[in-house]
């Protein structure tokens, strides 16, 4: 895997996450970053939490509001987005079917009084490859507010991801998984879920992190949201999640390179194409082509 992972997380805590994650389909982190960082984004992005029209159509929710690029919105999004244990847990979960994961979406979500609960659903089904073994997204779910069952907080049904995904009707209940600002929820792609009804005269603001494989196309088209201009100013790690590195082999090449040429100070005007594969088929190419010079 490409993504680095900070030393500082201890194996040991991702491989408990990963395996509660894929045990359950899903699992709350408590107090994963300090709640003044939530505060201070929920700060960052209030005008744009007052200016954004709402929603339209019953999926997206006629009494919420959605924002994406929170990137390019608030330094302090960075915090969640590159945590490292998430991170972590992000390449044990989605490493088996990827060279390199990448950043989904970052979307923040006002649930108004009077929404109506949302449709039980799987993130997966945005794509429509085989169901049952492979995981395509990990979603992460940053509460701002408190998240209770009265303002709406997301639905669970727990152990209704991987294989369930093909039964008709869920096996069970859903929880209304409580939280606190700082907290984080983790669910699977495959897991059903949804927001809840907002019954409280109160918002519930938050924001939803996914990752996703990295050779599928993100929900949020993230060369627009966050263009060289604006990912020249990312940490390397952040510009590769974002989409400037390449999926060996090959994909997502700007000119047959590395799309992080772009964020170099100097382009050069003419670029040669440079194979980027995987370690078994550059010993493929090099036999290949070993074996015509004999
Ligand atoms: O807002 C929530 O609690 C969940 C939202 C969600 O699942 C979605 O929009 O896909
Ligand atoms: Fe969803």
């Amino acid at each position: 895997m490409a993504t680095a992972i900070p030393q500082q997380v201890r194996a040991s805590e991702t491989i408990n996450w990963a395996h509660a994650l894929l045990e359950q389909g899903y699992c709350v982190i408590p107090a994963a970053v300090p709640p003044a960082t939530i505060a201070a984004l929920d700060a960052d992005l209030g005008a744009d939490f007052a200016g954004t029209p709402f929603c339209r159509g019953g999926f997206y929710g006629e009494r919420t509001k959605r924002f994406g690029r929170l990137l390019a919105r608030s330094r302090h999004s960075r915090s969640l987005v590159m945590h490292p244990t998430i991170l972590g847990i992000a390449d044990k979960i989605l490493g088996p079917w990827c060279d390199s994961i990448q950043l989904n979406l970052t979307q923040a979500i006002a649930l108004h009084p009077e929404a109506l609960p949302q449709l039980p659903h799987r993130d997966q089904d945005m794509w429509r490859g085989s169901i049952g073994e492979v995981e395509y997204l990990l979603n992460v779910m940053w509460p701002f507010t408190p998240y209770r069952e009265e303002n709406g907080t997301t639905l669970i049904w727990p152990q209704s991801h991987g294989y369930r995904a093909f039964d008709a009707r869920p096996a069970t209940d859903p929880i209304a998984v409580e939280m606190q600002p700082g907290d984080a929820l983790l669910f699977l792609g495959s897991t059903l879920h949804g927001a809840g009804g907002n019954r409280s005269h109160h918002i519930r603001r938050g924001a939803i992190v996914s990752y996703c494989l990295g050779w599928l196309k993100p929900y949020e088209n993230q060369w627009l949201a966050y263009p060289p201009e604006t990912a020249r100013h990312f940490d390397p790690e952040l510009a590769a999640l974002v989409g400037y590195r390449q999926h060996r082999p090959n994909l997502g090449n700007y000119e047959g390179q590395c799309p992080s040429v772009l964020l170099q100070d100097q382009g050069q005007s003419r670029l040669g194409a440079v194979d980027a594969l995987r370690p078994d088929q550059e010993q493929l190419i090099a036999a290949h082509v070993a074996g015509q010079r004999d």
